[in-house]
């Protein structure tokens, strides 16, 4: 049996470990991406490994998340971040060049390379074949370094794709439809691998719409193969040398294989507050809409926003609607402001922003309270968007555009005739505000903020762990539930006292206060939890609040890499029954932790007020152990650095 792509470019990759699913792999990591609000951690813990020189081929650090600056804090932290850069030979994307993902593709896109960013949405990049993983800023910390990336080797799923789209239909109603089938946490320990003569009229910007979005499935990373598609995209970008014909062998072996017929799909919408509850447009058309948003990482490409500007040139917003509208990099922003589509999008009422992530995290654009918000993002999590009653719908440019001119939720199939929209033979190219490393990285400074506050460290693990269960969550928890973004608190990423008031603030306001009179404790959670971002901030402001496990029914890849990664236990119920057993504010105790890791036996906890037993499980190689007991991957890399 031959190799998929995916395989292949793991096995070039590889410098530990077997593919066999579920394996402990290391892997080459060949570029790295950061951003702002995960970058400022990534790379305190990048000079706490005491480095001189990233060891990548490439590293960039973009600023695209805390673009606000209603006070201080996060231009400072641009600052640090951009003198870091320099001194550490990475490249700068400032504030305004773009989000991440999308300049990304644009200008560092490469077949073939493994890519590692601390931003979930990192596998966009497989839309131009590349393996691109999301994880947390200390993962990508200690690639820079030059370390491997660890991750269990993925099952590869064959998406078979087949037909055409019909028109009006997009990209993303693709993507929303696999999420309607196999849920948010789907495609967790797998790689979506797609193919079939259906991806020969996919342009690399819609690829990247599918890829960007196996995030929400949970899956390791998605990847497109690399063909005349490719090609063109990257000729376009003035980047045909970095071209390489990619794709699967002809006989290649795959865990399970999907089947769409693209010709059959229609447009559909993921309902408040999951981005697998799926539905079709139809089925909600005459829902009255507050707000559209368009943008984010996910749709805010140059056809994306042609589109938008076709449907609603000549014509006004409804008046009980805000339009805002978000371009995803400097690139699309200059040339649709050059062919005139900005103009027409201004003219028809829409309010137009930088071109950063935006109202995606909370930046800013709250809806009004209650209200139903059309976006063209990824994520509609509860309270993500800075208004909690909110009711988030993710949609395809194409619905969003339509609903922005009727004031309901609108199938766009009900609009006559789709505009045809090309890609350009030439995108305009302008790399000035990426700025390179300096030539004289010792004349350097780093500049530091106030806001800027030391890393926390704890402890190694001792024989004998005790608190109380702070908090009992149910399933699909998501990092934006353990450390929320938003406006106010995302500032704060780079000082973990202040942030770690926030924890689980919108499931419980007094979490943070109780963690901490009780001198930390457990979490209990049910299935994925931890889903969603790549943000460490969920494991290291819990970590500073003392919690020392998490025991859930499962766990989201990045987030329980994350817990292993600060010290924090994350703990597998063996008998599911025992997670209804366990309650709020029980005592808890497992009192030879130590001996019984060093055995590899289960934990044994007992749960002192109910008086009863639990055998607990964990899926932890010794790499992870080790670390654990050291106290986290930093106190392990530093012993060795
Ligand atoms: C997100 O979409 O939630 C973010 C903000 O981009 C995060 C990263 C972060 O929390 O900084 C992600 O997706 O990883
Ligand atoms: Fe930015 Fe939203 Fe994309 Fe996260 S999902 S990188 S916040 S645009």
């Amino acid at each position: 049996m031959g190799l998929s792509l995916t395989n292949k470019i793991l096995q070039s990759h590889l410098i530990k470990g077997n593919l066999m699913p579920g394996e402990e792999i290391a892997v080459k990591i060949d570029r790295t991406l950061t951003q702002d609000a995960t970058g400022t951690m990534a790379y305190l813990q990048f000079e706490a490994i005491g480095i001189p020189k990233v060891k990548t081929d490439l590293s960039v650090s973009y600023i695209d998340h805390n673009t606000l600056q209603t006070g201080f804090e996060n231009a400072d932290d641009h600052k640090f971040l951009q003198t870091v850069a320099a001194k550490y030979g990475i490249l700068y994307s400032k504030a305004g060049n773009g989000i991440c993902h999308q300049v990304n593709l644009e200008r560092f896109g490469v077949p073939g390379k493994t890519l590692l960013g601390s931003d979930s949405h990192t596998p966009t990049a497989g839309g131009v074949a590349m393996i691109a993983i999301g994880a947390g800023g200390l993962d990508v910390a200690v690639a820079m370094g030059g370390g491997s990336f660890y991750m269990p080797a993925p099952k590869v799923i064959f998406v078979s794709l087949s037909g055409k789209l019909p028109e009006w239909v997009s990209a993303k109603d693709i993507i929303l439809e696999l999420l309607r089938r196999l849920t948010v946490k789907g495609g967790v320990g797998k790689v979506f691998e797609y193919g079939g003569e259906g991806i020969r009229n996919l342009t690399v910007p819609e690829r990247a719409v599918i890829t960007n979005m196996g995030a929400e499935l949970g899956a390791t990373t998605s990847i497109f193969p690399s063909d005349e598609r490719t090609l063109e995209f990257l000729k376009a970008e003035g980047r045909a040398d970095d071209y390489a014909p990619l794709s699967a062998d002809a006989n290649a072996a795959y865990d399970e294989v999907i089947d769409i017929n693209l010709s059959t799909l229609e447009p559909m919408v993921a309902k408040p507050h999951m981005p697998d509850n799926v539905v079709k447009v139809k089925d909600l058309k005459d829902t009255k809409v507050d707000q559209v948003a368009i943008g984010s990482c996910t749709n805010s490409s140059y056809a994306d926003l042609m589109t938008v500007a076709a449907v609603l040139k000549g014509k006004k917003v409804h008046p009980d609607v805000s339009l805002v509208i978000s371009p995803g990099s400097k690139q699309v922003y200059e040339m649709i402001a050059k062919n005139g589509a900005l103009a027409e999008l201004i003219s028809s009422g829409a309010r137009i922003l930088e071109a950063t992530c935006g109202p995606c995290i909370g930046m800013g654009q709250s809806p009004k309270s209650g209200a139903v918000s059309l976006r063209t993002f990824n994520r509609n999590f509860e309270g993500r968007s800075g208004t909690k009653d909110a009711g988030i719908y993710l949609v395809s440019p194409q619905t969003a555009a339509a609903s922005a001119l009727t004031g309901t939720i609108t199938d766009p199939r009900t609009l006559g005739k789709a505009p045809e929209i090309k890609m350009p033979e030439k995108f305009h190219i302008d790399d000035s505000m990426i700025l390179s490393p300096s030539t004289d990285p010792d004349g350097v400074s780093v500049y530091r903020g106030p806001n800027i506050k030391p890393l926390p460290v704890k402890e190694k693990l001792p024989e004998t762990i005790s608190g109380k269960v702070l908090l009992k969550v149910g399933d699909n928890i998501t990092t934006d539930h353990i450390m929320p973004a938003g406006s106010k608190i995302l500032p704060l990423r780079s000082n973990i006292p202040a942030i770690s008031k926030y924890v689980f603030e919108s499931v419980d306001p007094a979490f943070s206060e109780r963690a901490l009179k009780e001198k930390g404790g457990f979490i209990v959670g049910g299935e994925n939890y931890g889903q969603g971002s790549s943000r460490e901030h969920a494991a290291l402001a819990p970590m500073y609040l003392g919690v020392k496990a998490v025991i859930a029914k499962s766990f989201a890849r990045i987030h329980f890499a994350n817990l292993i990664n600060f010290g924090i236990l994350p703990l597998i119920f063996d008998n599911p029954a025992d997670y209804d057993k366990i309650a709020q504010g029980d005592v808890l105790e497992a009192s030879v932790i130590l001996k019984e890791l060093n055995e590899k036996k289960p934990l044994t906890f007992i749960n002192k007020t109910k008086n009863e037993e639990y055998k607990i499980k964990y899926n932890l190689t010794d790499r992870q152990i080790k670390i654990i007991k050291e106290g986290g991957l930093l106190n392990e890399t530093k012993n060795y650095a």
